[in-house]
């Protein structure tokens, strides 16, 4: 990649480059000096910065730029240290565009009940023995935010080897991981032959765990089917119908709690509906189990917030939102408990079901990804 333009303002503050298609990519002197990576900014091994910004002079300039083969190389005043940047990686950081609104990150697919027949899945013994089955199942979570995994072991703890492959399990009050069957004297619903309307886990949590993990050993129950729901796609259809009622849920916390046993109180208070500051949606918390009184609501708003909240479970609840399975015995799914719901139909008779369930968190499983999808070859799309 070449520079066709090198240019810097007149007062060295800006420099402005022509890199492969694009044209008149500007940059910042400071933001430049920031992101120097030579040996006395970065560590060479870690890559790690090893000077604060408050290390650096507040108001650098460039006192010269030129075209070096796919680089460009600038001096700075008043260190007059000159630095060498790759064209690639500053037209991968490249800050100097259109940002156009969208509701969320650019990997993200949502789905309703339509991605029944090709909801994503693995199979245990690929994803446990192959880097790059498990690399596209990993990339299938990050996109769907759920996936399926097939075949595996019908042995407790076999849901802790999936954990393995990419990350660490969350301890938390219900243990490394849980039962979830019939108890008597449950403390938690789940702990029954209850249906679950569709929920995120644990949003009485902060933070919240962002996996879940439910493997299924016994399932002979009648009943007990699971269903999953796309919370973004239902974000998006409350937004697209009603952006008031988005606005509500999105821009007021609601509260959870749960002390359903002795020495424990979780409460957590946050959005339905998370948003970053340019309106990306990040997250949802919904679980009716463990709402708690609603009070951070003006007086002025509250039933038009209860219209809203109605709305948004209707859309959850609509069967033409989800995927629904019955998992086998071997068989488990994944879910990012920050966006998929989860539901189970309730069960009874002669038959018995046991699952096993446990938590573990996407930065494990995103870094995972990130490393194997740059160790090896890209699968055909
Ligand atoms: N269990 C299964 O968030 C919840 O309270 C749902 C959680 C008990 C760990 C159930
Ligand atoms: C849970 C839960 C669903 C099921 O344990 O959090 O929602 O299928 N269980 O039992
Ligand atoms: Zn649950």
């Amino acid at each position: 990649m070449q520079a066709k333009r090198v240019e810097i303002s007149s007062d060295g503050r800006v420099l402005t480059l022509d890199i492969g298609g694009e044209a008149g990519c500007r940059f910042h002197a400071v933001w430049l000096r920031d992101n120097s990576q030579d040996s006395e900014t970065r560590d060479a091994g870690n890559g790690q910065r090893l000077v604060a910004l408050t290390d650096l002079p507040a108001d650098p300039i460039m006192t010269n730029a030129v075209a070096d083969g796919d680089s460009v190389v600038v001096t700075f005043s008043p260190e007059n240290k000159t630095i060498s940047y790759s064209l690639s990686w500053l037209r991968d950081h490249s800050y100097d565009r259109q940002r156009t609104a969208r509701l969320f990150a650019t990997r993200i697919e949502t789905w309703d009940a339509a991605l029944q027949h090709g909801a994503p899945s693995g199979s245990f013994t690929a994803v446990s023995t192959d880097g790059a089955a498990l690399r596209d199942w990993l990339a299938a979570v990050a996109r769907f935010g759920f996936a399926k995994l097939e075949g595996g072991p019908v042995e407790p703890e076999a849901l802790l080897k999936i954990v393995d492959l990419f990350g660490y399990v969350r301890n938390t009050n219900y243990g490394p991981y849980f039962e979830v069957r019939t108890e008597v004297n449950p403390v938690n619903l789940a702990y029954t032959g209850l249906g679950l309307q569709a929920h995120t886990d644990n949003p009485y949590r902060d933070p919240v765990p962002t996996l879940q993990i439910l493997y299924c050993l016994e399932n002979s129950a009648d009943g007990g089917d699971s269903m999953v729901v796309d919370g973004f796609r239902a974000v998006e259809k409350l937004r697209a119908e009603d952006e008031t009622a988005f606005d509500l849920l999105a821009g007021h916390c609601a509260r959870f709690d749960y002390a359903g046993s002795s020495g424990v109180h979780l409460s957590a208070r946050r959005p339905m509906i998370e948003t970053l500051p340019n309106g990306e949606i990040v997250g949802v918390r919904f679980n009716n189990r463990s709402a708690s009184p609603i009070v951070d609501v003006p007086f002025e708003k509250m039933e038009a917030y209860y219209a809203a909240y109605r709305r948004f479970a209707q859309i959850i609840d609509d069967p033409a939102m989800a995927v629904s399975f019955k998992l086998e015995p071997g068989e488990s799914f994944i879910v990012d408990n920050r966006r998929v719901l989860h539901a189970r139909k309730g069960y009874s008779g002669a038959g018995s079901r046991w699952l096993q369930g446990c938590y573990a968190d996407v930065d494990g499983l995103n870094s995972t990804l990130a490393a194997l999808s740059s160790s090896m070859p890209q699968a055909a799309e």
